[in-house]
């Protein structure tokens, strides 16, 4: 066919909306594309016909977008993340296309139960905590305001591990979320790309009389791309997600079977297959083994020859890259792409070495998202060279470069330079990727103001020097669609009623709310939508865990990943000392309290695995005493996830935030419910502090040691025991959790535990008991006093509108990829 005909073929009118056809069309996909009769249709066959009734709404504007980009030569912004935590795409898709009401009542026409069928859809887990869940609000915050942006990640068959709790343990099971087709997804068979491993590096001369370079792999796969349509709000925008999944070059190696080999004849296959196969489940500590570094290069391979690709197509020259593409590295995971991109330009386009450089550090920006030494990524040099020959050339070549002139013309020490170095020389020689991302890159953002400081002032200090205009700050945000309007329907009817409508499309607008904080009317209404919030909370719980809960107790929230530095070990320990409390002074008016956790450990961070145990422990015991009922509840939630995140959430009077001051980098749960009406109890760190300064002093309970004072404690020493020994309530705590008192089958369960807080108190949890247990006694005192309560958390409502995501991307596309 050539292009004239092409050219004739009309473009389909859009799909019409309304319930009568919408509801015609689901059973003509339930009918024709999953082929079954309506009569004998599971609710997952509703569930899929009805996705891809959605999905066809979807493809009108999501072509219409990339005509759009190709017509208009903008730039193109490109995200590449080893993780999206994405959660169900349904409720969000229809609900950004306005046909909430719609699809609602064509289904009901069928005899369908629209929530019913929504919550069967499974999360898409494809991410560990924050980082992952970022990059998915991103995406959506990227199509909202109308950025061309692709997100570029791995197919995980097996995203994160579904948590089970046994006998208070965490266990890990695989989780599935294939296991029924994923109707959202496009296979591209046409954009597949080779991707190589080990082999050789040969030299020739090219006809310019330069060497050139080719790499020889030893082994190759296949990366074939998977799309995704991505829908902002009011869908005028639809952008894609493109993942990755790899297959073998030969999907069988037919001498091998036919001579018997049954099981080696399938080894390159199974070999290829395990790129994509399943997520590493550590979050804030790299897993460093060598399938997680094939994971890394698999995907920034794939995503930069399918970036070239497009722009050479378009473009037809690599002169303009920097103004038609910015490439945004999602921390160090895909920092070999600035490697891979010089290889891409100097081996298969043939430009020069410092051409190569200056286009590549022109695309490519980096984020930073943690401070902690254990989680900056090092590869041992002999592994990576081992398995990316040419790429080791390369990094050799750039910190060749790069000290040169460090040395040379800004007269760095020899202690500088083994700062600034791609090679850390202080033990058997590892690459160091923080590097590498900040030398390749034009810009390097820290993911929260204080944050943002911290890294000029500790990881990047030296390379600050040397190039002092590069690290700049993009504290964090939240898409308002998700965790606001689709989670919390009630709260969002009531907003439209009281401030109107303009909130849905710039959440600063919610400011207008603040007017109404005293207003006893108003804070009744409010109340009842927080309360009805906690009744379906209770009812989840109830369902799942048995217990029964009464939503006039406050519910007191900490919901994240189990991770020492985030401290869930101190709000355990301060629920046994307010236990002990209750118990001693039953004669005292004590505010009921539900302390509610969930998160998942890591399977191999055994502190964090005791931690989950022992507030499975601590909840057994204080749940089955007379003398607190009422008073005091611990609970732990298995399986914490986006969807349970969304039910969680909207139901929070109190949000505990309270990581040691200086190593959480920003945190974003902590602007979930602070949207969502909820006072956060906290340390200042990360965002919390522009919290803070958004919601007001009296707005928000601060507490504990400054990241500053850590620091200096952790420089100088300090001496936990003597600090226990002072805290009365800190002292007979520890020691009823180190006596066996929750453990009574294995009394020293716990030892090790508390161990540790009197020996080095790395955490501060000793330190900050104190401060933590007295702001919890002044929140209870905020709670007697409805009015203030109320009053509190409307303010909070109203004022976290600056901590959208739509406000994050619009710095990153103005001050970073000068996009959109
Ligand atoms: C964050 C990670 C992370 N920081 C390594 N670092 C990983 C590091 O699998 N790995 O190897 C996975 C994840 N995740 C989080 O990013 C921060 O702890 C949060 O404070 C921050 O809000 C979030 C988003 O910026």
């Amino acid at each position: 066919m050539n292009s004239n005909t092409q050219n004739d073929i009309p473009f389909p009118e859009p799909r019409r909306s309304d319930p009568a056809v919408l509801a015609a069309d689901i059973v003509e996909r339930l009918t024709y594309r999953i082929g079954k009769d309506a009569k004998a249709a599971k609710p997952h066959d509703w569930l899929t016909a009805t996705i891809l009734v959605i999905r066809d709404r979807i493809i009108d504007r999501w072509m219409a977008s990339t005509r759009k980009t190709y017509e208009s030569g903008g730039k193109r912004v490109y995200y590449l993340s080893l993780e999206f935590l994405i959660g169900r795409l349904m409720r969000d898709a229809v609900s950004n296309l306005g046909l909430m009401e719609e699809v609602r009542d064509a289904l009901a026409s069928l005899g369908v139960d629209l929530d019913i069928v929504a919550a069967l859809e499974p999360d898409a887990a494809l991410g560990n905590g924050g980082l992952g869940r970022l990059a998915a609000c991103f995406m959506e915050s990227m199509a909202t305001t109308d950025i061309p942006a692709y997100g570029y990640g791995i197919r995980y068959v097996h995203g994160l591990f579904r948590q089970q709790i046994a006998d208070g343990w965490q266990v890990e099971l695989p989780e599935t979320w294939l296991a029924h087709g994923n109707p959202w997804e496009f296979e591209r068979r046409e954009s597949a790309y080779e991707v190589g491993f080990g082999g050789t590096v040969e030299s020739a001369l090219a006809p310019d009389g330069d060497a050139r370079y080719v790499w020889k792999p030893a082994e190759r796969v296949i990366a074939v791309a998977y799309d995704t349509p991505i829908v902002g709000w009011r869908g005028n925008r639809v952008n894609t997600l493109r993942l990755w999944t790899a297959q073998p070059i030969d999907p069988i190696l037919l001498d091998a079977f036919n001579a018997g080999d049954h099981i080696g004849a399938l080894r390159e296959s199974n070999k290829a297959e395990s790129l994509a196969r399943v997520l590493y489940p550590a979050d804030a500590t790299p897993a460093g083994q060598e399938l997680r570094l094939r994971q890394e290069f698999f995907f920034s391979s794939a995503s930069l020859q399918d970036i070239l690709r497009r722009h050479m197509q378009q473009y037809n020259t690599l002169e303009n890259l920097p103004d038609k593409v910015a490439i945004q590295l999602n921390d160090t995971h895909p920092a070999v792409s600035v490697a891979e991109l010089m290889r891409l330009l100097c081996d298969v386009h043939g430009l020069d070495f410092n051409d190569a450089w200056e286009l590549t550090r022109r695309t490519i920006s980096y984020t930073n998202h943690t401070l902690l030494p254990e989680a900056l990524e090092t590869w041992p040099v002999p592994l990576f060279e081992r398995l990316l020959p040419r790429h080791m050339q390369i990094i050799y070549g750039i910190n060749a470069k790069i000290l040169l002139s460090a040395r040379k013309e800004k007269g760095f020490n020899d202690a500088q330079i083994r700062a600034i170095s791609l090679i850390d020389e202080s033990g058997d020689r590892r690459l160091r990727m923080g590097n590498l991302a900040f030398i390749g890159s034009h810009s390097i953002n820290g993911v929260s103001a204080l944050h943002t400081e911290l890294m000029k002032e500790t990881v990047f200090a030296d390379l600050h020097k040397l190039y002092p205009d590069r690290i700049n700050n993009k504290t964090n945000g939240i898409t308002p669609r998700r965790w606001l309007m689709q989670c919390n329907p009630g709260l969002t009817r009531l907003l439209r009623d009281t401030i109107g409508d303009d909130f849905l499309d710039n959440t600063e607008a919610l400011q207008a709310l603040d007017a109404y904080a005293d207003d006893s009317e108003f804070q009744k209404q409010f109340a009842a939508v927080k309360r009805a919030n906690k009744v379906r909370l209770a009812q989840v719980i109830q369902s799942r865990l048995g217990l029964k809960l009464d939503p006039s107790a406050m519910f007191d929230i900490q919901i994240k990943r189990i991770h020492e530095y985030k401290r869930q070990l101190l709000n355990i320990v301060e629920a046994v000392a307010l236990y002990d409390q209750m118990r001693s002074h039953p004669e005292m008016d004590w505010v009921p309290r539900i302390k509610i956790f969930a998160g998942k450990a890591a399977p191999s961070y055994h502190n964090a695995k005791l931690i989950i145990k022992l507030a499975n422990d601590v909840a057994r015991v204080v749940n089955s005493d007379p003398a607190v009922r009422g008073l005091l509840k611990v609970v732990f939630v298995p399986n914490y996830n986006v969807s349970l995140a969304e039910i969680l959430v909207p139901a929070a009077d109190l949000s505990e935030q309270i990581s040691t001051a200086g190593m959480e980098a920003s945190g974003t749960g902590n602007m979930k419910f602070g949207l969502n009406g909820a006072i956060t109890i906290g340390t200042l760190d990360g965002a919390n502090v522009e919290m803070r300064d958004w919601v007001g002093e009296e707005n928000i309970k601060i507490f504990g040691m400054t990241a500053d004072e850590v620091t200096k404690v952790r420089a100088e020493g300090h001496n936990p025991r003597a600090i226990i020994e002072n805290s009365r309530e800190l002292a007979q705590a520890l020691h009823a959790i180190a006596s066996g008192v929750f453990s009574p089958d294995d009394p020293g369960r716990f030892t090790s535990l508390v161990d540790g807080l009197y020996q080095h108190d790395w955490f501060m949890v000793a330190a900050d008991f104190d401060a933590y247990a007295a702001a919890q006694r002044e929140v209870d005192a905020i709670w007697t006093d409805e009015k203030s309560w109320h009053a509190k958390a409307i303010r909070n409502t109203a004022r976290m509108g600056w901590f959208s995501s739509d406000r994050t991307i619009r710095q990153y596309a103005k001050e970073i990829w000068r996009a959109g």
